[in-house]
């Protein structure tokens, strides 16, 4: 049984994502339990990524590709972890600040966050301060987290947690900020709980924070 994770695994860093799915359907069609899939097998894989993708032995298109091999093993079994209510590890509410159309890194992100088993609300680029507070009120996340790519839009960052607070829900979530321009001491400035480097790091925060 633990051939077939270690193939998931492989999979994955490999960045497969044709046989990623076929391998998830034939598991699950073996009667392997959806959840065993996605820890001992896709997460296992996207965990490695994460540390190669850290430590230099992987570069961007890699984990990409990765990233793309997991979203598409994990839609097989996004239905059957419903149906079983698999309690995720904590929600995270995931945007790009307004003015800002850069999505891939945020999307990147993401999907290393799903890889650490968190359930991830995208809400896309150009999110205005509003648009955030009103998906805290409807998602209820454990952590925000928001990205921006231009020097013009970091201080919007600042705005949105400015917005929270005045909407009284500052207390209620972790906000976590990243994206190229920033650094860790303009994430305290603005009063962010953390700051992610890049995508494994956010994710590792992440996880940190709720931990
Ligand atoms: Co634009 N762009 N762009 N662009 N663009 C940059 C960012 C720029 C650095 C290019 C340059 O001049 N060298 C520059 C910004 C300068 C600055 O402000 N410092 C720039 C500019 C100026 C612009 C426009 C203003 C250009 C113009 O129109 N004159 C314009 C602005 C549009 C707007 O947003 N309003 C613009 C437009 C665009 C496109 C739409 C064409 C396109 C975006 C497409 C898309 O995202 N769907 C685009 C692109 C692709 C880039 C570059 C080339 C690549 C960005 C990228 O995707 N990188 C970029 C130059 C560059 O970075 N070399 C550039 C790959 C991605 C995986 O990395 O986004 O850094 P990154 O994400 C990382 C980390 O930052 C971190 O983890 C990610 C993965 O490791 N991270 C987080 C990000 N968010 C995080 C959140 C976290 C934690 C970590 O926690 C919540």
């Amino acid at each position: 049984m633990s051939e077939i994770f270690e193939q998931l695994a492989t999979l994955i860093i490999e960045g497969d994502d044709e046989k990623t799915p076929e391998l998830v359907q034939k598991a699950l069609d073996d009667g392997l339990d959806a959840k065993d899939i996605l820890d001992n097998g896709l997460i296992t894989g996207m965990n490695e990524v994460g540390v190669r993708f850290k430590g230099g032995s992987m570069y961007m298109p890699e984990v990409l590709m990765s990233a793309k091999a997991m979203h598409d093993g994990q839609e097989l079994l996004r239905p059957l972890l419903a149906t079983a209510k698999v309690k995720r590890s904590g929600k995270i509410l995931l945007g790009t600040v307004k003015g800002d159309l850069h999505d891939i890194g945020k999307n990147l992100v993401g999907m290393m966050m799903e890889g650490q088993g968190l359930e991830v609300v995208n809400l896309g680029f150009n999110v205005e301060p509003e648009k955030f507070v009103a998906a805290i009120k409807e998602h209820k996340p454990d952590i925000v987290g928001m990205s921006s790519m231009l020097t013009t839009t970091m201080r919007f960052m600042g705005h949105t947690i400015k917005a929270i607070e005045e909407a009284g829900l500052r207390d209620n979530v972790k906000v976590i900020v990243g994206g190229a321009p920033l650094d860790a001491a303009f994430g305290q400035r603005i009063g962010a709980d953390g700051y992610g480097y890049n995508a494994g790091d956010g994710a590792e925060l992440a996880k940190q924070l709720l931990a």
